[in-house]
């Protein structure tokens, strides 16, 4: 199993590098390890095995994160009906978005990052997506909300890109212009909560 041994922290090359695309169908070896990865996400939300392996909680997990330059990401949480929402996603990208922008006024965590970054983190509100599934099957979703920042996030991991890179230096708290909406996660998505 993944522990937090396996994650990489800021500072390690893997976080920088632009992640390269994985064969479709994808090798058992791939399948393996997006299956490791969501495995991860499960262990790392049960309070229980959380606390035996020193877990961090995380609701999305990049292949960069544990040094594998493969665009493969997981993303577990719930939606606003406390409906479990599980993707694992070879090749993901956006093809379409929003102009509208939206943040956690919380900020952003990541389990790359053994600090807090506090801090707007300007998402798309809403954003189309395309990707692979572990058949090899084409998925294509539209995701807002909570679940469409996490999905931004990961893939800015296949990007070299950090959340804290799209904090404004000079005033972290700067309102995005309008259209711009604030999520509460504790109130509208409330992922595991
Ligand atoms: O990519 C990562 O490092 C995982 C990261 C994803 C993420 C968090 C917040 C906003 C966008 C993307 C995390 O999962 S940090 C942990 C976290 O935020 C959380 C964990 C359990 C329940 C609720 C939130
Ligand atoms: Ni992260």
């Amino acid at each position: 199993m993944l522990t937090m041994k396996d994650v990489v922290r800021e500072g390690h090359s893997s976080l920088r590098k632009i992640a390269n695309e994985v064969e479709i169908p994808p090798s058992e070896e791939d399948k393996q390890l997006l299956n490791k990865m969501m495995e991860f996400l499960v262990h790392s939300q049960d309070p229980e095995i959380a606390e035996k392996y020193d877990l961090r909680p995380g609701v999305g997990l990049a292949a960069p994160q544990l040094n594998v330059n493969k665009r493969m990401i997981v993303v577990r949480t719930t939606d606003q009906n406390e409906e479990l929402l599980e993707y694992a996603l070879f090749n993901p990208k956006i093809i379409s978005h929003s102009i509208e922008t939206t943040h956690l006024e919380s900020g952003e965590g990541c389990l790359s990052v053994d600090r807090e970054v506090p801090g707007i983190v300007p998402r798309y509100a809403r954003v189309k997506i395309e990707g692979y599934d572990l058949n090899g099957e084409k998925v294509v979703k539209r995701l807002r909300g909570f679940l469409a920042i996490v999905f931004q996030h990961e893939l800015d991991h296949l990007n070299g890109i950090m959340f804290y890179d799209r904090i404004e230096g000079d005033d972290p708290y700067k309102v995005p212009l309008p259209p711009n909406e604030i999520i509460k996660r504790n109130e509208q998505d409330s992922p595991l909560s």
